[in-house]
């Protein structure tokens, strides 16, 4: 089989030539993409210049340590696609420095726990019922089972965090570390509260930006970057770039946290996804993301009012990001009967506790949608509007008659804006 691409850079031929399993299941994900919408607020559709990065050879280099103090030979070529990023980090972020090597968010917050805390200290971090993360001390993970973490959460009226709470729990607990950010937050959080706390007790503020870091690189949202000691987040959510993580920080931190990057919780970087990682940020720099970002936030109000308007609650009233999450208590409806019947429609969204929440996790009484992928492929608040209909007929739908019929009217939608051309 011949290929129209060179030998050295992605070609599909070839994968289809060796490997027709695999190359069939990535067509099948990419039609599943286009078949549907696209509402997991964590994801987003990467470029294909992203995606070239990540299907090259430089996924082929050892290059444990940093540019310029590498434990291999060879590296010369790497280090400046890793210098390139770190660079590019620092300038959109405004931060003294960058790591651009965690494989994940959590190995980037794993890193930071490395970096400053000892087994048995003390983090406070907001509890993950509430809106918060697994890695921020739940007791199924690493965070929770070594440190001793305690939970803010939201207050019960405005569902919005609890700063008053947050304070006093800082005051009695004196943490190492505080934090906040995590995957269900709707609203902006006030940063300088918390480096008021975290200065007040003596504790380093870290600020788990995964969700929102890409609307702060757009300019759409306050900066966490001023006042946080370390901001980690994934790359891969509005930020649109590869699959991974990262962190900035002020610059007394750089040695110990890229010492905790590596040798402590890593080896060998991904050189070919710190590449990737360059590409979205330069992709981030550019008036035309600066402008998708703030659509994302537009399509997201939008979204989040035609839901309300379809007999569900929007927690905290709204949203000020590219997310929301919604209680359907109301309509008689789970989490997890609305993401089923959603699913079924070809709307793909999630289940997700809401704060205080009667149900277990696994059936949950809300949803949570977002708006990043949709935006990246061109649709706009009217369009949203529609969205929140199909919804509203979706998750209603208990005996699976509308399923045909919302099933076309999302292809409808989808139909002149593919998340990639086939
Ligand atoms: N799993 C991610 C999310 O969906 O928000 C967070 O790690």
């Amino acid at each position: 089989m011949t290929s129209a691409t060179p030998s050295w850079g992605p070609d599909f031929a070839a994968l289809e030539a060796i490997d027709p399993d695999i190359a069939r299941i990535l067509l099948a994900e990419r039609d599943r993409l286009n078949d549907g919408l696209q509402l997991i607020a964590s994801e987003n559709f990467t470029s294909p210049a992203v995606l070239a990065a990540l299907g090259s050879t430089l996924s082929n280099k050892y290059a444990e340590g940093y540019p310029g103090r590498r434990y291999y030979g060879g590296c010369e070529v790497v280090d400046e696609a890793e210098n390139l990023g770190i660079e590019r980090a620092k300038a959109l972020f405004g931060a003294d420095h960058a790591n651009l090597q965690p494989h994940s968010g959590a190995s980037a917050n794993l890193a930071v726990y490395g970096a400053f805390m000892k087994p048995g200290e003390t983090l406070l971090a907001m509890s993950l019922p509430h809106g918060g993360h697994l890695t921020h001390g739940t007791k199924v993970s690493f965070s929770g089972k070594w440190f001793n973490a305690v939970h803010y959460g939201v207050a019960q009226d405005t569902e919005d965090i609890d700063y008053d709470q947050m304070r006093d729990l800082a005051r009695e607990h004196r943490p190492k570390m505080i934090i906040c950010g995590g995957s269900a937050i709707p609203r902006l959080i006030d940063f300088a509260a918390f480096r008021s706390v975290a200065d007040e007790v003596g504790a380093i503020l870290m600020v788990d930006a995964a969700h929102f870091i890409g609307l702060v690189a757009g300019g759409a949202i306050p900066s966490p970057v001023p006042y946080a000691d370390v901001v980690t987040f994934t790359t891969h959510k509005v930020l649109r770039g590869p699959r991974g993580g990262m962190l900035v920080c002020k610059a007394e931190h750089a040695a110990a946290l890229d010492k905790a990057v590596f040798p402590m919780m890593q080896g060998g970087p991904l050189m070919h996804a710190v590449a990737a990682k360059a590409v979205a940020l330069k992709e981030c720099a550019t008036p035309e993301y600066a402008a998708y970002t703030r659509q994302v936030i537009a399509n997201s109000k939008a979204l989040t009012a035609g839901l309300e308007a379809e007999g569900m609650r929007a927690i905290s009233g709204g949203t000020d990001t590219h997310l929301s999450l919604l209680d359907l208590q109301g309509i008689g409806v789970t989490g997890a009967e609305a993401e089923a019947r959603a699913g079924a429609a070809r709307i793909v969204l999630n289940k997700n506790a809401i704060p205080y929440d009667p149900q277990p996790p696994s059936i949950a009484s809300g949803i949570r949608v977002g708006t990043p992928a949709t935006t990246t492929q061109g649709m706009d608040e009217a369009d949203m509007a529609v969205v929140a209909r199909l919804i509203g007929r979706a998750v209603r739908d208990a005996d699976g008659s509308q399923v045909a019929d919302v099933t076309a009217e999302v292809h409808a939608l989808v139909a002149d804006k593919p998340a990639y051309a086939s």
